[in-house]
């Protein structure tokens, strides 16, 4: 069974949000065309209460950008973004939302981040979507969205962890790059794991299963 992650397709994420991701808005038409083409489509969705711990306005003195440690986790300081019950947490209204069996939120505990849409960052608490798929019946997993050097690489390492055959649709991706190279280093990495790497035309047209 072909099934599509969409990895936080949030309005904080593309371009005038507040965790803006170069050119994010690219990934949703190549989404919508993967969710024609896919058996089961979920998300995930960054859903964060607003004292949570990986924003820099909750640590006194600390600049975004900056690391801290947090419980034994090294943690990036972001700008606040994809607060509950905020527009920027919102999935995109484009996204054919009809597709969408199920969504699956993340980053819900204060102390601790999930860029992962399976665990949290310290594999403390499953989100449920690993027990969700496997039910499901998925063996296939398309993964597509934001931000290819966070929660996509993340969500595809665990994945692969978890048995999932799957692949990284890179098309369908854009990432922060923090760091110039970033972007090229966890597709790397994803690879080095195990993931499949694809253009979002070849799954579609169904020249790769
Ligand atoms: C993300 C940083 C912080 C992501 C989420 O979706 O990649 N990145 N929260
Ligand atoms: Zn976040």
């Amino acid at each position: 069974m072909k099934t599509l992650i969409l990895v936080d397709i949030q309005y904080d994420f593309l371009p005038g949000g507040a965790l803006a991701v170069p050119q994010g808005d690219a990934v949703v038409p190549v989404a919508n065309v993967l969710a024609r083409a896919a058996d089961l489509v979920i998300a995930t969705q960054d859903f964060h209460p607003p004292d949570h711990k990986s924003f820099a306005a909750n640590h006194d003195g600390r600049d975004i950008g900056e690391v801290v440690d947090l419980d034994g986790l090294s943690q990036i300081l972001w700008p606040v973004h994809c607060v509950q019950g905020t527009r920027g947490a919102e999935l995109v209204d484009e996204l054919e939302r009809e597709r969408i069996a199920k969504v699956f939120p993340k980053g819900t505990d204060s102390s601790i981040d999930s860029y992962s849409g399976f665990f949290d960052n310290g594999h403390r608490k499953a989100t449920g979507l690993g027990d969700y798929l496997k039910q499901q019946g998925a063996g296939q997993l398309w993964v597509c969205g934001l931000a290819t050097d966070y929660c996509v690489k993340f969500t595809v390492l665990d994945a692969l962890e978890l048995g999932f055959e799957t692949t990284l649709v890179v098309d369908g991706c854009r990432g922060v790059n923090l760091s110039a190279g970033d972007v090229d280093a966890a597709v790397a990495a994803m690879r080095e794991k195990g993931a499949h790497v694809a253009q979002s035309s070849a799954l579609a047209s169904g020249v790769l299963a």
